[in-house]
């Protein structure tokens, strides 16, 4: 990115010198406008500050921004960690260049501000974002989506059910706790979350040999063979990361629920799967919209274990890490069309190799019957697919094969536009960034 110097002069009211911007942020405010009809143009930018008086300085802040005819278009604070009554803010605004500029010029003369910075606009710095480089990092990656909260939705189906929503926490609070390198709490399941399981088991087994593709009947018998997947109880997440670990490295960390897009994802680049250890509702055995460890263990070990499809979920982990928001949304989107719900070919034949279907036989029955559109498998289409998570889907997306869906996927993602490459060293666990600009 050029700094364009005399479109700043001839405004002639500030440089940048003037507003003390790092190097960096300079890029930043440079990549939010170009040229001389872009300086009048309203640009989206993100601001973090530390608010000495709390409260107090937000209102002088909020009082500045309006002054230099900025728009919030969003705003969070929190306790910043250091101590007593001081705030960390994040406001994201709309003005113009010069007029930001100003804006940071004269916060940063006010005493009740500790710092301002300047940020990309959707919180990640352009040059050196923040990603996990080694599987320890991922205990900062936990961050949940509360959509689904039994306690906040009244179309759970444990919403109802006080002695269900206790247990959930109770695991979940299990879930919070671990760290890196703790051995997997074991859970003794009650009798009914046992049933819950048995019952999805029996069904799944049954519609297995007309349904399933062949990788996961492959994983399945082993399972069985180790005496790891019977119906009378549910799996331990601890001996099934043992299994996984022998068959392809991967290995399982326990989640206390569903955890946001880039979280999950960045985990997936170290070969790790955060896992749920609850137990969906006995009511709803065929469906839940949310994962619970029978969608995990049922729905998604078995391809885990399959050397061919571990490498493809590692990608799509090692393409997520510092990607911007809008390419996490697309990644997020494939991985739902193939790693969740997708279908694949088998000698002409139509399988399911999708978590979300091996692990809710309601759905499976739905996919492979004539209701839902079935659609060839093409990334660049597929990633900008609207859906929901409530319901069985109306759309699913078919491959040729997992080699050409791999295929596929590797040439897509080779477009994308993250100025730096990373990879995974296997010897040391730790992600490399590669300069590609
Ligand atoms: N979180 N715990 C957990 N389990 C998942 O399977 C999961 C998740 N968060 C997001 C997610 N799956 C995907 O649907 C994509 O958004 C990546
Ligand atoms: N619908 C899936 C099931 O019932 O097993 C779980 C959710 C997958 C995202
Ligand atoms: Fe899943």
């Amino acid at each position: 990115i050029e700094i364009d110097e005399t479109s700043t002069q001839k405004s002639g009211e500030i440089s940048e010198q003037d507003t003390g911007l790092t190097e960096e942020e300079v890029v930043l405010s440079n990549a939010i406008a170009e040229g001389p009809e872009a300086e009048k143009a309203l640009q989206r930018a993100a601001l973090i500050l530390r608010l000495r008086e709390g409260m107090n300085s937000l209102s002088r802040v909020l009082k500045s921004i309006e002054k230099y005819q900025g728009l919030v278009c969003h705003l969070e604070t929190r306790p910043s960690q250091n101590d007593n009554n001081q705030l960390d803010a994040l406001i994201k605004v709309e003005m113009t260049r010069i007029t930001l500029l100003q804006l940071i010029k004269s916060l940063r003369q006010s005493s009740s501000l500790e710092h301002v910075t300047l940020i990309g606009e959707d919180n990640i710095s352009a040059k050196n974002p923040w990603f996990p480089r080694h599987a320890s990092d991922l205990d900062n990656c936990n961050h949940l989506m509360t959509k689904y909260e039994p306690d906040l939705d009244m179309n759970h189906p444990g919403f109802a059910d006080k002695e269900y929503r206790a247990r959930r926490k109770e695991i979940a609070e299990i879930a919070f706790a671990y760290k890196y390198g703790d051995a997997i709490p074991f859970i003794e399941y009650t009798e009914t979350e046992n049933k819950t399981w048995g019952a999805v088991f029996n069904t799944v087994l049954d519609l297995m040999p007309k349904h399933a593709c062949a990788e996961y009947c492959r994983v399945f018998k082993l399972l069985q063979e180790e005496g790891i997947f019977t119906a009378d109880h549910i799996p331990q997440l601890e001996e099934m990361s043992n299994f996984l670990k022998r068959h392809t490295g991967f290995s399982l960390r326990p989640a206390a629920g569903l955890l946001t897009a880039r979280d999950f994802l960045a985990s997936l680049a170290f070969r790790i799967f955060q896992s749920t250890q609850y137990v969906r509702h006995k009511n709803t055995p065929y469906h839940t919209p949310e994962p619970d460890c029978i969608h995990e263990l049922l729905g998604h070990m078995p391809l885990l274990a399959d050397p061919s499809f571990a490498q493809f979920s590692q990608e799509i982990g090692l393409a997520s890490l510092g990607a911007s928001d809008s390419e996490i949304e697309k990644l997020s989107t494939v991985y739902w069309f193939t790693v969740e719900f997708g279908l694949c070919k088998e000698s002409g034949v139509v399988k399911a190799y999708g978590a979300g279907l091996l692990s809710a036989y309601g759905e499976l029955l739905h996919a492979l019957s004539d209701k839902p559109e079935l659609r060839p498998f093409e990334p660049a289409v597929t990633a900008i697919q609207p859906y929901q998570d409530q319901e069985y889907q109306p759309i699913y997306y078919v491959a040729e094969s997992f080699d050409d869906m791999k295929d596929k996927f590797r040439r897509w993602v080779s477009a994308m536009s993250r100025p730096f490459e990373v990879r995974f060293n296997p010897h040391t666990g730790r992600v490399e960034v590669l300069d590609s600009v």
